[in-house]
C-alpha cells in the first residue's frame, strides 16, 4: 500500500484550523493537525506547495523514515511552520497505522499506563470574585486543577482573562477577527505593566488558598512576560501558595534564564508551548531546570517527536503537560490524549473544550468525565473531519494581539 493523496483543508468553525488528509491506495484516511494560530496559511502552503507531492507513492507504514525525510531532507529545519507541517504528516500516518491495526493509537504507543487523564481548566476573571466564581464552576464539573488568570488593577484586557464575563467559559480565544467578524488586517494591541502584575498576583493566590483549601491544584501562566530576575522573585514570593506549576515565566528562547529562577525557588516550572523540537529543551532537561514539558504535539513534529522528547524528559524526572488550548484542533488534542494515556511520566493535560461549531466539523470520540479525559477506543486517533460541514466555514484571517508596556514599548505577548 502507499500514499495516494495528501490534501490540505482549511476550515474556520468559529476559529481557524488547518488539517492534512492523507488517503492510502486502499482507501484508508488519516488526519493530521497543522494549525498555527495567526499564521495558518504559511503551514497550509508549506504542506500543499512543498510537502504533499513528495508523499505520493511513499509507503505509509514507514513513519520514522518519513519523519526523517521531512526533517532532514529539506536542509532548512525547525521552526513552528516546518514542525507543524511535519506534525500533521506524522499524526495522519499514525492515524492510518492504528486504523489498519484496528486499535486506538495508544495501543501502538505501548498501551495504557493509566485509566484516566487528569485535566486542568482555564479559570479567569477580571477581578477576584469573577475568578472565584469561575473556579467554583470548574470544580463543580469535577476539575481538580485550574489555571488561574486574573485582571490587574489599572490595566485593561489582560492575557488569559475571558472578556465574556464571569463563570465557566469555553470560548476564550485571543486571536481576533475584525470587530464586525470579517478578516482582520492587523493585530489588536494590549497594554501591560509587569510591576502592577507582580504587586497584585501573589495576593490572588493567597485568597484562592483561603477560599478553596490546599487540595486544589493551582496553575498559572506568565506568558513569557517576566525578566529572569522578576520571574525568580515572583516564583519565590508565591512559594507559600504551593502552585502545581508556574508556566512560561520568562521568554521562551532563553533557556539559561531559568537557571536564575531555579536557584531562588521551589515553585515547579513548566515551559514549551512555543518550542518546536527536543533541542529547545536540551539544557532545560539535562540541567533539570523545568518540571513539565508544555509542547503541543501539533507544533513539535507530531507523535514520533513528542514520544522521544517525553522519554528523554522521563530520564530526568520531568513530566508532561501537553499544550491543549482551542488553537490545537480536536485532531491535535486526540494525539495528545493517546500519548498522555501511554507514557509513564504523564503530569497533567490542558483542556479547553472546543465550541459546538468546531465539534460539528471535527467528530471526536474522546471523553471528559468528572475532571478526567480519555482518548476513547475508536481505531486510530478517534477524530474524523466532516468535509461537508467544514466547507461551510470559510477562512477568516485573525491575529493574536501585540503587547505594549504602558510607555509604548513592544513587549512579549
Ligand atoms: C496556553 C497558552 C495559550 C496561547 C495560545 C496562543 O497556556 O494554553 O498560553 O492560551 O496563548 O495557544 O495561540
Ligand atoms: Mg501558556
Amino acid at each position: 500500500m502507499s500514499i495516494e493523496r495528501a490534501d490540505v483543508l482549511i476550515t474556520s468553525p468559529g476559529r481557524n484550523f488547518v488539517t492534512l488528509k492523507i488517503t492510502t491506495s486502499d482507501g484508508i484516511v488519516g488526519w493530521g493537525d497543522a494549525t498555527l494560530n495567526g499564521r495558518e496559511l504559511a503551514v497550509a502552503s508549506y504542506l500543499g506547495d512543498h510537502v504533499a507531492s513528495t508523499l505520493i507513492g511513499r509507503d505509509e507504514e514507514r513513519i520514522e523514515d518519513t519523519w526523517q525525510y521531512l526533517y532532514r531532507g529539506p536542509y532548512w529545519r525547525r521552526g513552528p511552520v516546518t514542525m507543524a507541517a511535519i506534525a500533521a504528516v506524522d499524526m495522519a500516518l499514525w492515524d492510518i497505522k492504528a486504523k489498519r491495526a484496528g486499535v486506538p493509537l495508544y495501543q501502538l504507543l505501548g498501551g495504557a499506563s493509566r485509566s484516566r487523564i487528569r485535566a486542568y481548566a482555564h479559570a479567569s476573571g477580571t477581578d477576584y470574585s469573577a475568578l472565584a466564581n469561575a473556579i467554583t464552576g470548574y470544580k463543580e464539573l469535577g476539575f481538580t486543577a485550574v489555571r488561574v488568570q486574573t485582571g490587574v488593577p489599572g490595566l485593561g484586557q489582560v492575557y488569559g482573562v475571558s472578556a465574556a464575563g464571569p463563570g465557566v467559559r469555553y470560548d476564550y480565544e485571543p486571536a481576533k477577527r475584525a470587530a464586525d467578524g470579517s478578516a482582520a488586517t492587523a493585530p489588536s494591541e494590549e497594554m501591560w505593566d509587569t510591576h502592577a502584575y507582580l504587586a497584585h498576583m501573589p495576593s490572588v493566590f493567597g485568597k484562592i488558598r483561603e477560599d478553596f483549601g490546599s487540595e486544589l491544584r493551582i496553575l498559572h501562566d506568565g506568558h513569557h512576560r517576566m525578566s529572569p530576575i522578576e520571574a525568580a522573585r515572583f516564583a519565590k514570593d508565591i512559594e507559600p501558595y504551593k502552585l502545581f506549576w508556574l508556566e512560561d515565566c520568562t521568554p521562551g528562547e532563553d533557556q539559561t534564564a531559568l537557571r536564575l529562577v531555579r536557584q531562588h525557588s521551589t515553585t515547579p516550572l513548566a515551559i514549551g508551548e512555543v518550542f518546536n523540537t527536543v533541542y529547545d529543551y536540551q539544557t532545560l532537561i539535562t540541567e533539570r531546570l523545568i518540571d513539565y514539558v508544555r509542547s503541543a504535539v501539533t507544533h513539535t513534529g507530531g507523535i514520533t517527536a513528542m514520544k522521544k522528547l517525553l522519554d528523554f524528559a522521563a530520564i530526568y524526572g520531568i513530566k508532561s503537560g501537553i499544550h491543549g488550548p482551542t488553537d490545537i484542533s480536536p485532531i491535535g488534542m486526540a494525539a495528545a490524549l493517546h500519548l498522555d494515556l501511554a507514557i509513564n511520566n504523564f503530569g497533567i493535560q490542558e483542556y479547553m473544550p472546543h465550541n459546538a461549531q468546531t465539534l460539528e466539523v471535527f467528530r471526536t470520540s474522546f471523553t471528559f468525565d468528572d475532571g478526567f479525559l480519555h482518548p476513547g477506543e475508536q481505531p486510530g486517533l478517534g477524530v474524523e473531519l466532516d468535509e461537508e460541514a467544514a466547507a461551510a466555514f470559510d477562512y477568516t484571517k485573525a491575529y493574536l494581539p501585540v503587547n505594549r508596556l504602558t510607555d509604548g514599548t513592544v513587549h512579549d505577548w
